[in-house]
């Protein structure tokens, strides 16, 4: 059951489903969305019926961007000193993996916020992009880093440079999304991956989340040791031994999140 009014949220067979519900306005990101968003999240990583979540928007956008309309009016102290963006950073904390489903606009904020994920798919019907630059502004919810991280300096300089959409196949050949499907069947593909995920054990999907983050943060030689040793931890869960029992006895594996 949904408690909220910007969002709404479900979850079902250790799958959350999270959707912007803003369709007027493009889903746009007001503050209101920001902190039911943070709320929410805050809540699947707490919850241990939840293994993964899929992140989705209402009507025709994932999200067109940070609410320009409750944006305008600010000044610098505004957004500095109440840090006026600040609870994104909680979602991007959020320790399980969600999935972005992203169905159509992803531009500005609704891009970064695509980012913040663990994986995108994208409908073939999607647009990125980053134009902030059109406004007098930049991004400033991370697409620089993760944007650059995800496509390298020449096509994040373009994209943040000049403002310009990507359709999805861009996107794709690009390395910013990790799968494109025909627009019918996004919801169905990404709740297919979700399930897939869900049907593991949660340590071991927490790591795997764990460790692929770090390794955009750190040297190899330390994302190989931190993995090595959240690989090693994984040899103190019951469903490490489960889950090659289960393999050498070939039969599926009954995983106790433990
Ligand atoms: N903010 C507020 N309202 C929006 C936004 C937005 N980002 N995007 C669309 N809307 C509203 C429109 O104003 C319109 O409202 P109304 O019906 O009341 O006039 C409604 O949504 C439908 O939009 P359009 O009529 O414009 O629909 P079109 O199909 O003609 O155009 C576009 C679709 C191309 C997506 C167009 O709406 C557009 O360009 N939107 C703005 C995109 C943009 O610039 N995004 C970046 C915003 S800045 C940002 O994200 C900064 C991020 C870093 C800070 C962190 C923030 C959390």
């Amino acid at each position: 059951m949904s408690t909220y009014d910007t969002i709404t949220f479900e979850h079902s067979n250790r799958i959350a489903l999270v959707t912007i519900n803003r369709p007027d306005s493009l889903n746009a990101l007001n503050q209101k969305v920001m902190a039911e968003v943070a709320d929410v999240f805050a809540r699947i990583d707490r919850d241990k019926d939840i293994a993964v979540s899929v992140l989705t928007g209402e009507g025709r956008a994932f999200a067109a961007g940070a609410d320009i309309k409750e944006m305008q009016p600010q000044s610098f102290s505004d957004m500095y000193v109440e840090d006026f963006f600040g609870l994104w950073d909680r979602f991007a904390a959020c320790r399980k993996p969600v999935i972005a489903a992203v169905n159509g606009f992803a531009l500005g904020g609704g891009c970064e916020l695509a980012m913040m994920c663990d994986m995108i798919i994208a409908s073939d019907k999607a647009k990125f992009g980053q134009p902030e630059i059109k406004l007098g502004v930049t991004p400033g919810m991370g697409g620089s880093i993760r944007l650059t991280k995800a496509v390298g300096k020449a096509k994040a300089m373009d994209m943040v440079l000049t403002g310009r959409m990507i359709d999805a196949a861009e996107a794709d050949r690009i390395g910013l999304v990790s799968r494109v499907v025909e627009h019918d069947t996004l919801m169905d593909t990404a709740m297919a991956a979700a399930k897939e995920i869900a049907g593991y054990s949660i340590p071991s999907i927490m790591a795997a989340k764990e460790m692929v983050g770090r390794a955009l943060e750190v040297s190899t030689a330390e994302g190989v040791k931190f993995e090595r040793r959240l690989f090693q931890g994984l040899f103190g869960t019951a469903d490490q031994r489960e889950g090659m029992a289960a393999f050498a006895q070939k039969r599926a594996p009954k995983f106790r999140d433990a």
